[in-house]
């Protein structure tokens, strides 16, 4: 990562996130192989697959201790996502997977930390919460066949603030902070 001079003050950016382990990030990277012969595309990397649960854009590196405060400040029970649905979204040309349902925890979650976020003066999208994880970029979305989904059962425990670096060969993600569910 870099050091460079008054990297400190640079700007990072930065998003709230739920981010599995590498059990199911494998096996969510095999669903994304078999999504990849209905929409083509590129399958993201294993080690990137997560669910956004609030894109803050460009925040300045000083403001990183706010945001850990905020993430320390949200008191939200565990809960379980099942992960039944897929589909592409052409405006993005993802392929994504997504719950079956909104949980009242990840609701909560979400309306907790977004209402915290804007109290403190940051920007988040307005846009209605659609929770997904991205699967495939660059898609070529068409009518999907009907297919057998084996649902991927998600037990979410924590919650992390993850910081996105652009790099040659696509964004690298690194953890800023992470948080449990009680
Ligand atoms: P996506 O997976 O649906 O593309 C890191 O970039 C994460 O933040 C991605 O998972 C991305 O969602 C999400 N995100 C939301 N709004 C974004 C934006 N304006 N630019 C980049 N990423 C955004």
């Amino acid at each position: 990562m870099s050091s460079a001079p008054g990297a400190n003050h640079a700007a990072q950016r930065l998003f709230f996130a739920l981010w599995p382990n590498a059990k199911l990030q494998a096996a969510l990277h095999l669903a994304g192989e078999s999504l990849q012969k209905a929409f083509g595309g590129r399958v993201v990397r294993t080690e990137n697959i997560h669910l956004t649960l609030a894109f803050l854009g460009s925040v300045p590196a000083e403001r990183a201790d706010e945001l850990r405060g905020i993430g320390s400040s949200i008191t939200v029970e565990r809960f379980q996502l099942k992960l039944t649905e897929t589909g592409c979204w052409k405006r993005s040309a993802v392929g994504w997977i997504a719950p079956e349902s909104l949980p009242e925890p990840l609701k909560d979650l979400m309306l907790d930390l977004r209402s915290r976020l804007l109290a403190a003066g940051f920007r988040v999208d307005d846009k209605p919460f659609a929770p997904h994880v991205t699967l495939l970029r660059k898609a070529k979305c068409r009518p999907q066949p009907a297919g057998e989904q084996i649902p991927l059962e998600w037990r979410v425990d924590h919650f992390t603030l993850m910081r996105s670096d652009t790099l040659p060969d696509g964004p690298q993600y690194s953890q800023v902070g992470t948080w449990p569910l009680s």
